[in-house]
């Protein structure tokens, strides 16, 4: 099997070709019609674009170019980028080829660990993160080529090599940043002999070859999930002005730090642990569910439950309680999550708002982390992010590869809607 590079090329005038005829000979067929509540509610189920790395069905969650993410959890993360990327999981020569790549491409320029030394103690990970992408941009090969006036069918090729650039500094850079951040002494280098995810563990400051598993579950399962989540989206749209892979991987990140996104999974376990805390210990069902009333109560949502698309458990979260059941079924706080999953669920059904009461991603990751040691909340969505640059990264040299076009949704305005309603 040729090397990701080859093997996409090869690729590129089949997907061009599908692209133009599919656009010609049926330009006026209809896909979806938008109603007024879909424009005032976040545009919610509108297809309205194109993603084929992944496929987010609400019963079935996470599909990745066919195969159901609890089906590639026995995989390791190049090898979903591969995937991503190509519609085949690699064979060894290929996946071999690839972290060939990420070990050449490693290394975080001194410039960013000035920059981020430079920025308050306290600052939140996720800033310093997208901070130091941002920083790294000086890099981007696909500025350089379009400045110098790169054709457009080539795009695809400098954009995949600012995504290779990225993805094999992504780990460094916020393994740097949680040693900083958190007092954890100096950074410890990228062990060439390492896989992505194990060396991520590893510079984290954790050799423990569980936490290497754990590692890699997690950047496996938070790697893609289609194109219309705020991360994606905002990716895909910057990515259109043909801003080069770092802004646009950055401006994917900052999305994901909001907390009905990403974000959730570090306010998940600081829910859980509260409600330890405040009935000093893990808490009878009764208990839950008064903490979980108390929370909807003050207006708050209850983290890591609920999703725009899903409307089951999401598989992610049970590959994770799958994993716990292995590696720490006797850890109170993974035993509180599981808890949780038996009550939340009936109680926000009880509240009647959520659309799906049942369990996102964010439920179930913090106690694998929180097991192996990694309690530093608020570095959680960074894990997050270090995975989700590989759909983030996929879709965009995909789109340059097509060449999309700039992203441009009409707005009207609320007279436009009360006209258009007859008030
Ligand atoms: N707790 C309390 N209320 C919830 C809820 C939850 N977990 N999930 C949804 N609701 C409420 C919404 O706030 C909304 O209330 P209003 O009508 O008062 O605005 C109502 O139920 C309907 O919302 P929905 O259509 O079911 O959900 P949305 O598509 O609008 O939002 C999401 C989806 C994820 C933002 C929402 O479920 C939520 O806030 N969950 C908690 C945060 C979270 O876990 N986010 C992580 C999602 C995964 C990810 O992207 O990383």
């Amino acid at each position: 099997m040729p090397a990701l590079h080859d093997k996409f090329a090869s690729q590129i005038p089949r997907l061009r070709d599908e692209l133009k005829a599919i656009a010609k000979d049926h330009a006026q067929h209809k896909i979806s019609e938008v109603t007024v509540a879909q424009a005032y509610g976040g545009m919610r189920g509108v297809k309205g674009m194109i993603c084929d790395t992944s496929l987010v069905e609400p019963d079935k969650g996470l599909i990745i170019r066919g195969i159901p993410i609890l089906e590639l959890t026995d995989k390791i993360p190049e090898e979903i980028f591969y995937l991503l990327m190509t519609g085949d999981l690699p064979d060894a020569a290929a996946l071999k080829g690839l972290q060939e790549e990420y070990t050449k491409r490693a290394g975080v320029p001194d410039y960013v660990w000035k920059v981020l030394e430079a920025m308050p103690k306290e600052s939140h990970p996720m800033a310093m993160f997208d901070t130091g992408i941002l920083v790294m941009e000086h890099e981007s090969e696909f500025r350089k080529r379009y400045t110098e006036g790169m054709k457009k069918t080539d795009y695809w090729e400098p954009a995949l090599e600012d995504s290779l650039n990225l993805l094999a500094k992504l780990p460094e850079l916020a393994a740097g940043i949680y040693r900083m951040r958190y007092d954890k002494g100096p950074r410890i280098p990228y062990d060439p002999k390492l896989d992505w995810g194990a060396n991520y563990a590893h510079m984290l400051g954790n050799d423990d070859k569980d936490f290497y598993s754990a590692m890699r579950l997690y950047l496996t399962l938070h790697c893609d999930h289609e194109g219309g989540n705020v991360s994606a989206f905002s990716c895909h749209t910057v990515g259109s002005a043909l801003s080069d892979p770092y802004y646009a991987v950055s401006a994917g990140l900052n999305g994901l730090a909001g907390p009905l996104h990403g974000l959730a999974n570090q306010e998940c376990l600081g829910w859980i642990l509260k409600v330890v805390e405040k009935f000093g210990g893990t808490p009878t069902d009764e208990q839950l569910k008064e903490a979980a009333w108390e929370t909807l109560n003050s207006g708050k949502v209850i983290p890591g439950y609920g999703h725009a698309v899903l409307r089951c458990p999401d598989p992610r979260f049970v590959a994770f309680v799958d994993f716990g059941a292995k590696y720490c079924a006797d850890d109170d706080v993974y035993k509180t999550v599981k808890k949780v999953f038996d009550i939340i669920p009936g109680v926000l059904k009880e509240h009647g708002k959520a659309k799906n009461p049942q369990p996102n991603v964010d439920a179930g990751s913090g106690s694998i982390l929180y097991h192996f040691g990694l309690r530093e909340f608020p570095y959680y969505t960074v894990l997050f992010a270090v995975s989700r640059s590989m759909g983030m990264c996929s879709q965009l040299v995909i789109n340059r590869a097509l060449g999309t076009a700039i992203t441009r949704p009409k707005s009207v305005g609320t007279d436009w809607i009360k006209k258009e309603v007859g008030l």
